[in-house]
């Protein structure tokens, strides 16, 4: 009987279909798939695990914890998830099909071929290169970034940003209109963006990159147009600096910066007690020079120095605090004039027996 059971279950499994018999191979730590090689289901785990991946095929791909998968060629032909912190690179000659990209994991598309690729939640997808033959979307809490390569179509859906300075894409839209507060931001110089109007909000956004590459971005949904920002002009340099130099309450921090249009910028105290030091004025071209957040017209090269000064200290500062205990009245010291309080309230009580 056990035996007749045994072949049975054999003959069955070869009559399986060939997809149905799929089989997954873990990946936890540093390994390499190349040319002749051919997975099923591959899953890379563990903070530090590292797979290259230079040719071959993978068919289903999932990415965990803070793993990094290097592709520069081979294809996968089904499905990526990358979840958690992990990091997805493909460049070269790589080819995939669909990639959910969810958690904070990274995804750098820098070279290789795409179909799609739908970003959720924290994730950050970074596009250099490359060809996306169908969408990238960005949705919910997801940052795309696009400085090179070619996408069709740039959905953005829920409250996804998209920061674009070069790159050729055909069509940007609102994919979802239902909780729609996307930002779209473009650096560029001599840009405009016109809406046709009509029903369909179509319209366009010309310009030139700033490697001066002429563009053109198609626009579609109205409401688009509210969440665009456009960055015009050439960018430069904004160097940030502090006196005394050690502090670095400034934003953006002190050191270098590159920019286009106007930039905010703000100073913080520093609490080094026993000092504390303030933020006195601004030396170089701001809008407001007495004014700790204020603005910079990044028209050209600008350095901007934040001066503090010692504030005189006093009782309640951060070096100072006035909540010791038995310190009833709030003046840094316990002495009789706290006894005297303590005595002028004596017995006073907010006990419910008391009531
Ligand atoms: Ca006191």
């Amino acid at each position: 009987m056990m035996k007749t059971l045994s072949i049975t279950i054999l003959i069955m499994f070869f009559l399986l279909p060939i997809n149905a018999r799929a089989v997954t191979t873990i990946f936890d730590s540093n390994s390499t798939i190349s040319d002749g090689n051919a997975y099923d289901t591959v899953v890379v785990k563990g903070d530090s695990t590292v797979v290259e991946m230079t040719g071959g095929t993978v068919t289903k791909l999932f990415m965990m914890d803070a793993s990094t998968f290097n592709l520069s060629g081979g294809d996968i032909t089904d499905e990526i998830y990358c979840y958690d912190k992990s990091k997805l690179n493909i460049s070269a000659n790589a080819s995939i099909f669909h990639a959910f990209v969810y958690g904070k994991s990274i995804t750098d598309f820098s070279g290789g071929s795409v179909d799609y690729i739908l970003s959720h939640e924290c994730a950050t997808v970074n596009v250099s290169g490359g060809v996306a033959t169908s969408v990238i979307n960005t949705q919910h809490s997801s940052v795309l970034n696009i400085t090179g390569g070619s996408i069709p179509s740039v959905p953005v859906d829920g409250s996804g940003t998209v920061n674009i300075s070069g790159g050729t894409i055909g069509m940007l839209h609102i994919s979802s209109t239902g909780d729609a507060s996307g930002k779209v931001n473009i650096s560029g110089y001599n840009l405009s963006a016109v809406p046709y109007g009509g029903s369909y909000g179509r319209g366009e956004i010309t310009g030139y990159w700033h490697d001066d590459t002429y563009f053109n971005i198609n626009l579609d949904n109205s409401l688009l147009y509210s969440f665009i920002k456009l960055y015009d002009g050439p960018v430069h340099t904004l160097t940030m600096q502090t006196n005394p130099a050690f502090i670095n309450t400034v934003t953006p921090s002190v050191g270098s910066h590159d920019y286009a249009g106007c930039v905010n910028i703000s100073a913080e105290r520093l609490a080094n007690c026993p000092d504390v030091y303030r933020f006195d004025h601004w030396e170089g071209d701001v809008a407001d020079a007495n004014a700790a957040n204020t603005i910079v017209d990044m028209d050209a090269n600008k350095v901007v120095t934040a001066i503090f000064v010692v504030d005189e200290p006093k009782c309640g500062d951060e070096c100072h605090p006035n909540f010791l205990l038995a310190d009833h009245n709030h003046d840094c010291v316990v002495n009789f004039s706290d006894m005297a309080m303590l005595a002028s309230r004596w017995l006073d009580c907010t006990k419910p027996e008391c009531d």
